[in-house]
């Protein structure tokens, strides 16, 4: 009896879209010894690529019809319906991941379009940025076609390690994606707003740096498992830090930003959610009762 320990030949894919995000899924791919096609609108992008051993398509139909798993990656959605919209006979019965930044709507709509095709259907969103792809910890948030993920999640774990299939609704991943952007954008502007002021005395972002990682690490990462069951169970009571002393706290923050000569823009939408939360007579209650305010923005 002999027993085969040989490994399945890689899956052959398609890259459509070969800007900085989908020459480094193709790179991927072709590290991993995926037998990649690629197609780009402007071919130039291909040949280097090309020169490491993918296929250049010289339409988008050839690329889709070379294997079963087709991942698109361009800069909108509408690009990709552009793109892919005379294609539907060619991306039947075929595997087609969208990895193009989309809103919920746009994905649920690209999905329904697929399901009227007979396309098996992922949309994904990267939380990554292109020297990241194909690193262990690289994550990458897919949902729909439960089937096509099972499939394939060998292979989309080329591009990321940290793959995670969300379930069969294809909204969910875009939405993860906006709100883990949000967090980003929000923990920037907190950190140039600090430097902003910081600056005035003549202190430097590296001299801060310091503090403002051990701040994060130490006390915002810390509270976050505190804020999530807080809003969870909608119970806003806190023996920590109400919102009627953050209300004291962010008017010095505004108050030394113009005094030293800096703008307090980045703040006043906070302090004005605070002010507004405790004008509604919730000064006691902890900084994540502010999620109320989100829920109900005309109550
Ligand atoms: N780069 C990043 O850090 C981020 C990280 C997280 C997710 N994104 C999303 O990935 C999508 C593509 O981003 P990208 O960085 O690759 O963008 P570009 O380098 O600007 O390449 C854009 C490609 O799209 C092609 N394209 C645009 N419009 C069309 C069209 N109408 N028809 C055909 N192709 C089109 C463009 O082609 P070309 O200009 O080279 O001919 C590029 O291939 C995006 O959703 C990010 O949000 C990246």
């Amino acid at each position: 009896m002999s027993t085969d320990t040989t490994s399945p030949a890689p899956t052959p894919v398609s890259v459509i879209g070969l800007g900085m995000m989908g020459t480094a899924l193709a790179e991927a791919f072709l590290g991993q010894g995926h037998p990649t096609t690629v197609w780009n609108r402007s071919f130039q992008k291909a040949e280097q690529l090309v020169s490491r051993g993918a296929t250049g398509a010289d339409t988008v139909g050839a690329a889709l019809t070379a294997g079963p798993l087709a991942v698109v990656c361009l800069s909108t959605d509408e690009a990709v319906h552009q793109v892919l919209d005379p294609e539907v006979q060619n991306l039947k019965g075929r595997v087609l991941v969208n990895l193009t930044s989309s809103t919920p709507e746009e994905a649920r709509a690209t999905a329904a379009w697929a399901e009227q095709h007979g396309i098996m259907y992922l949309d994904g969103a990267i939380m990554a940025t292109p020297p990241l792809v194909g690193q262990p910890q690289a994550l990458i948030f897919y949902g729909g076609s439960a089937p096509a993920f099972e499939d394939h999640q060998e292979t989309l774990r080329v591009l990321g390690g940290a793959a995670t299939y969300l379930g069969d609704d294809t909204g969910l991943p875009s939405l993860y994606d906006v709100a883990l952007l949000g967090i980003l954008w929000s923990t920037v502007a907190g950190n140039i707003q600090a430097l902003a002021l910081l600056g005035t005395e003549g202190v430097t972002a590296e001299a801060f740096l310091p503090y403002a990682t051990a701040w994060l690490n130490h006390v915002a990462v810390p509270y976050l498992p505190r804020l999530a069951e807080e809003v969870d169970r909608q119970d806003y009571a806190t023996d920590v830090s109400t919102l009627n002393v953050n209300k004291e706290a962010i008017a010095h923050l505004v108050s030394a930003s113009r005094a030293q000569g800096v703008s307090p823009d980045l703040v006043l939408p906070f302090q004005a959610l605070i002010e507004r939360r405790v004008a509604r007579g919730h000064g006691s209650d902890s900084l994540s009762s502010l999620i109320e305010e989100l829920r109900n923005p005309s109550a």
